[in-house]
């Protein structure tokens, strides 16, 4: 169904047809105008951005370009087309014909993970609400902002489901999504990564890689879900959040370019040198993705959970690509896991795969953050340098999980607290890798320039130059 464009809400879900629904959704717009202008990027509302906006949901109409001013960027409700006739593909009612409404039984469950969901989007909006100011380039000012526009209406998607389906609890639910902030000592945002400052761009490449990823796996969990209309919000918002994932990914890919010109320059694999060269050294590039990998891998949850079992029974929230599995109900299938020991060691169990869901997640990213590992690792090999970048253990510095409980270094070998405190700055960014970072962080808005410690992309935006002006700052 094509966009309806001439709505003060544009959508795809007939929304002039329910007049309560309309009243109530364009009761929340203002607030979130409100916070868009309080909490969404610091001072470039006058600025016009080459922002790619969605027309259609099919592969022709969802990406038309032109230069739009953020606060003028239209916000809307966009689902999937439906599949006539779609059945449950998971869990205990696997085969069932999907549901088009929430089932009594399920709501507080799926409302939470609908929440859970809706709070990451306005969270990362926050977290980069200040790296305007010093953009490397205004290739990369545009696609921040891209992102965070983004965010912005996914945020507005998982409001549109709460509002449609859960009634008061719902519209109270979207208030607070509003209200929560990152960072916030009151009212945090609900997972911990999504508290986390993201201050320099190195760490906005970091979460454009790891945990847009994690946004991935899970939406594409959610995609899998029994109730439809959150199974096409999701799948839609996949369409939107690989352009997210493609920043992170080429972001890194340049900054190691750059470090690797600075190298070859100076003839020189020396940190220190390549850092008053002005460069990122690559001891530093990996604490930076030892953090961010670690603190994405928090997001899947526990390794053993029972809402894991629950969702996945109920159909609520599946695997990522469930119809690559044989099986669909995981009845009586068992998941095989290390996790610490009483004696400091480890022990070796079986638990019921629902139970494992989580972990089964998480394997999957594993393998696809190595992708990305494996790309930059060909660079440094063909540039001749003797370094590697790695991920770590996936017991490295986890505060949620069984692995929470225990410190381990980067190996996870299991290691004293005291040990990983000594440890700790060799392993993660420490108070002088950030200062540094943050000391590289100056604002080029030149758009002939790119600041000296990233190399400029292989190519422009929808085959414009490089060097065009896609950010137009008044
Ligand atoms: N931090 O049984 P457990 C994205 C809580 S990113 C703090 O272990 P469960 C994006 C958990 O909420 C994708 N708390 O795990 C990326 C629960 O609390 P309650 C976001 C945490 O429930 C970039 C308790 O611990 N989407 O889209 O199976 C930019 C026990 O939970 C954390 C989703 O996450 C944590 N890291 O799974 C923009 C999908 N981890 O309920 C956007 C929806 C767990 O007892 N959410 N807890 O108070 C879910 O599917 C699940 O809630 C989780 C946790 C996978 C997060």
């Amino acid at each position: 169904m094509a966009i309806d464009y001439s709505e003060k809400i544009p959508n795809n879900v007939e929304l002039a047809g329910d007049r309560t629904l309309q009243r109530a959704l364009e009761h929340w717009q203002p607030r979130f105008v409100q916070w868009w202008d309080t909490m969404g990027p610091s001072d470039f509302a006058a600025a016009d951005v080459y922002l790619r906006t969605a027309v259609g949901v099919d592969a022709a109409g969802w990406a038309t370009y032109g230069q739009v001013r953020m606060p003028d960027y239209r916000w809307g409700i966009f689902l999937a087309d439906a599949k006539p006739g779609r059945t449950i593909g998971f869990g205990d009612d696997y085969g069932l014909p999907v549901w088009h409404q929430v089932p009594g039984e399920y709501r507080s469950q799926l409302r939470r993970l609908i929440v859970t969901q809706g709070d990451t989007e306005p969270a990362s909006v926050e977290q980069q609400r200040l790296l305007g100011h010093t953009c490397p380039s205004l290739y990369d000012l545009r696609n921040l902002f891209q992102i965070n526009v983004e965010e912005g209406r996914h945020l507005w998607a998982m409001v549109y489901l709460l509002h449609a389906y859960f009634g008061r609890d719902g519209r109270e639910e979207a208030e607070a999504l509003l209200e929560r902030h990152s960072g916030d000592a009151d009212k945090p945002r609900i997972l911990g990564t999504f508290n986390e400052p993201i201050t320099d761009w190195l760490s906005f490449f970091m979460f454009t890689y790891f945990t847009d990823r994690d946004g991935k796996y899970q939406l594409k969990s959610l995609a899998e879900s029994a109730f439809d209309p959150l199974a096409r919000t999701t799948q839609f918002m996949l369409t939107e959040e690989a352009h997210h994932m493609f920043v992170g990914e080429t972001g890194l890919s340049r900054v190691i370019k750059r470090t690797l010109e600075v190298m070859t320059e100076l003839r020189t694999d020396d940190a220190s040198v390549v850092r008053s060269a002005g460069a990122v050294d690559l001891p530093t590039f990996q604490r930076y993705l030892n953090f961010w990998f670690s603190s994405s891998l928090d997001l899947f949850g526990s390794e053993i959970s029972s809402n894991a079992a629950s969702s996945f029974a109920t159909g609520l929230k599946g695997r990522p690509d469930e119809s690559q599995y044989e099986e669909h109900r995981c009845v009586d299938s068992l998941f095989a896991l290390t996790t610490p020991a009483q004696d400091g060691g480890v022990k070796n169990e079986e638990v019921p795969m629902r139970n494992a869901m989580n972990e089964v997640l998480r394997s999957s990213y594993i393998r696809d953050c190595e992708l990305g590992l494996k790309r930059w690792n060909r660079q440094l090999e063909r540039a001749g340098t003797a370094f590697r970048l790695v991920l770590p253990s996936s017991r490295f510095n986890r505060t949620i999980g069984v692995w929470s409980a225990a410190s381990c270094d980067l190996t996870g070998n299991i290691i004293t607290a005291d040990a990983f405190e000594r440890g700790r700055d060799q392993w993660l960014p420490s108070g002088v890798d950030r200062a540094f970072v943050t000391g590289l962080m100056r604002r080029v808005v030149d758009p002939m320039r790119m600041a000296g410690w990233i190399a400029p992309p292989e190519r422009g935006i929808n085959s414009l130059p490089i060097e065009y002006e896609y950010v137009r700052l008044s």
